[in-house]
């Protein structure tokens, strides 16, 4: 009997040590459930690692392992390529942070993309390195305090700007590629169930909102999750072999503003002048990416070198699909 008949999967299931709310348990929980038994899982150091395989107990219930920091993607190639010799074929999926994914994991990510190994990588992007204690990453936002970014009189927080890895992946001109979100999952799901019906690497973004380091009510991350995609400041897309095929539309993108005042690393932005400049640049950027994919009802060219190529459809009730490139 097929094993997803019989029980619903919890692939992560209940008892273990995430902080309550967290993004990136609920986002384990849903790709796992969605991607279902015949996965194997190669999970990179990092909070989720650590909070579901503590001491001799695992919550996992699917074949999983652990590498170390820098080389899940390396391992699962070696896992997919051994699996190649075998009569029984399970789909491989690597799961990292941002740490994991943006900094000491890229070279083998691109290696591995660049192999056309068959494996999904998810990274779940909670923009630090939350498990050592909130340190800055190269997907922290400008001007978000970290515990290596702080705020204080010469500076506003990290002063540089968040790595646009999609851009990056989207430079290997691979199969697909997408971001999403914990707080839509109905555009999780499809993007999860595309990325398995497909064949070679993948990737997947998937923002998670980390309630310790983003200093926010544990109640409120699925609350910041649809802010940052309803502000702009992360937009859910879907690129294959390079271009951009479809975005999520926002009919009226909320001010940036709102996103930052609902979370602690963003309130020192609120005190005197200086943090204000701060925040018009925040919206500055956002307004960026609001332009760079056509987030808004009028399409816009996401690459005018692309154009011709670019699909641009929507999905989660904001925009119906369109059948033919913007000119
Ligand atoms: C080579 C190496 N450097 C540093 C560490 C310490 N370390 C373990 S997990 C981690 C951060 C993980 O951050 P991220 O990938 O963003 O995952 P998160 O904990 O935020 O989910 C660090 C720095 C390590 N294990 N190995
Ligand atoms: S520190 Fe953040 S990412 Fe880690 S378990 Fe807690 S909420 Fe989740």
């Amino acid at each position: 009997m097929d094993r997803r008949d019989a029980f619903r999967l919890n692939a992560l299931t209940s008892g273990h040590r995430a902080c309550s709310g967290c993004g990136q348990a609920m986002g384990a929980r849903m790709v796992g459930d969605l991607i279902g038994p015949d996965a194997i899982v190669v999970n990179a150091t990092g909070c989720l690692q650590v909070f579901t395989t503590h001491n001799a107990q695992t919550a996992w219930q699917v074949p999983w392992l652990h590498s170390v920091f820098a080389n899940a993607a390396a391992v699962a190639s070696g896992v997919e390529a051994a699996l190649r010799g075998l009569p029984r074929h399970a789909r491989v999926v690597v799961q990292a942070g941002d740490g994991g994914t943006f900094d000491i994991g890229l070279q083998c990510l691109s290696g591995m993309i660049e192999r056309g190994h068959d494996v999904l990588f998810v990274c779940y992007d909670n923009e630090a390195y939350m498990n050592t204690g909130v340190q800055r990453s190269s997907s922290t936002p400008h001007a978000a305090r970290t515990t290596t970014s702080p705020p204080g009189r010469l500076s506003e927080g990290k002063h540089h700007l968040k790595k646009d890895l999609l851009s990056i992946i989207a430079a290997h001109h691979m199969p697909y590629a997408a971001t999403a979100s914990v707080a839509f999952f109905p555009d999780l799901k499809a993007k999860v169930e595309k990325a398995m019906s497909l064949h070679g690497p993948r990737f997947l973004q998937v923002f998670s909102p980390c309630p310790l380091g983003w200093d926010h009510d544990a109640a409120a991350s699925v609350q910041v999750a649809r802010l940052a995609v309803e502000t702009g400041v992360f937009p859910l897309v879907e690129l294959e072999y390079g271009a951009v095929t479809s975005v999520m539309r926002l009919a009226q993108p909320r001010p940036v503003e709102e996103y930052l005042r609902v979370q602690g690393r963003f309130q020192h932005l609120f005190a005197d002048a200086r943090g204000a400049e701060e925040i018009r640049h925040l919206q500055a950027l956002t307004d960026t990416n609001i332009r760079r994919y056509g987030l808004l009802e009028a399409p816009t060219a996401w690459d005018t070198d692309e154009a011709g190529r670019v699909e641009r459809g929507g999905r989660g009730g904001y925009a119906s699909p369109r059948a033919e490139a913007p000119s």
